[in-house]
């Protein structure tokens, strides 16, 4: 389709003839993003639409990215974007700051090696007071942003699911979290996470409103929106669809389930989300490119101690459905 960021036609609309012929992956494509207006553009300013995956908490599923994964993502399922998934707590960055930073940047080189966009996802969830982990999100972005601030391709979500929080309270963090990151990369996408677990205050008997009425005021910034299909289906995408018309909006977590990450796997309803999220350019990650055992998890249980991960043998039907929408273009 026309808004995908790859060629694989001839009657897809290209980025620009500059751009496309210097390569076919999506970073030779696109180059380096930015923000204009409601999207996320490429290089040549056309507004376009990332679709990706999730890793799993980089702590809870160790063996799922090796390069025969990484290959999978990139040349099986035609991904566009990896996100890396860093828990600070439940046994992730709060427990080894170094070994965790190290982990992320080990997946962002095997993501540039290929040409993906890498999101790197600072996953706040419980406590949900940003705030609690202000100091440990300095300390990590200021290394990784002064690491690969001269790569085009790296992107940042500076706080995963801010919940039991005000709209206030995590712009008064972003207001401190995004200057750091500025500092090494002055020009690199920042998504920031929205009250209520990324449901723009849905979740938590809010609304769109309150953050259309206070922006942050950064350039190429976006704010995230999360929702899970089975759980999460018309006020949802109402309100997604209101933010989107005055807000830079990005679903930088998604599943098919419901919102525990397992249950009813609702087929329907994340088609009838993704035709949403296509139709708007909004760009999107699978929550989880994984084998852990719950009906998000795109890969079967298993999967991640053999060495096969492309094809759909090794798919859930969740991964069955996420493929085919990211390769139909
Ligand atoms: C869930 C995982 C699950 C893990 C749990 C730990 O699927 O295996 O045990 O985290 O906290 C989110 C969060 C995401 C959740 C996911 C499903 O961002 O961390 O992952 N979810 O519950 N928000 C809504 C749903």
């Amino acid at each position: 389709m026309s808004s995908s960021p790859r060629q694989s036609s001839p009657s897809q609309t290209s980025p620009s003839p500059k751009a496309a012929a210097t390569g076919s992956t999506p970073v030779e494509i696109n180059g380096k993003l930015r923000v204009c207006g409601t999207h996320l553009c490429n290089q040549s300013g056309q507004p376009i639409q990332l679709r990706g995956v999730s890793t799993h908490g980089l702590q809870f599923a160790p063996d799922c990215y090796p390069d025969a994964a990484l290959d999978a993502i990139a040349h099986d399922w035609h991904a566009d974007l990896l996100r890396i998934a860093m828990y600070v707590q439940e046994g992730g960055f709060e427990t080894d700051p170094a070994g965790f930073t190290a982990k992320v940047n080990s997946l962002v080189d095997k993501a540039s090696a290929r040409g993906l966009y890498a999101l790197i996802d600072f996953h706040i969830l419980n406590p949900g007071d940003p705030a609690f982990n202000l100091e440990r999100a300095r300390t990590f972005f200021a290394s990784v942003a002064k690491r690969n601030a001269a790569k085009r391709n790296v992107l940042y979500e500076i706080a995963n699911e801010p919940n039991g929080v005000s709209w206030a309270a995590i712009k008064a963090y972003a207001q401190k979290v995004i200057p750091v990151i500025r500092q090494q990369d002055p020009d690199a996408v920042v998504i920031v996470g929205t009250r209520g677990f990324s449901s723009l205050g849905i979740a938590e008997g809010s609304g769109a409103a309150e953050t259309i009425a206070d922006p942050l005021d950064f350039a190429d910034v976006m704010y995230a929106f999360h929702f899970y299909a089975a759980s999460h289906k018309d006020n949802y995408r109402a309100e997604l669809t209101k933010a989107a018309a005055r807000l830079p909006m990005f679903v930088t977590e998604f599943g098919t389930v419901t919102f525990t990450g397992g249950g009813t796997f609702d087929a329907e309803s994340t088609n009838t989300w993704l035709d949403l999220l296509d139709r708007l350019k909004i760009s999107y990650a699978n929550w989880t490119f994984s084998d852990i055992d719950e009906s998000s998890a795109a890969l079967r249980p298993g999967t991640c101690q053999g060495a096969q991960f492309a094809d759909t043998g090794v798919l859930s039907p969740s991964g069955k459905l996420i493929r085919a929408r990211i390769r139909a273009r």
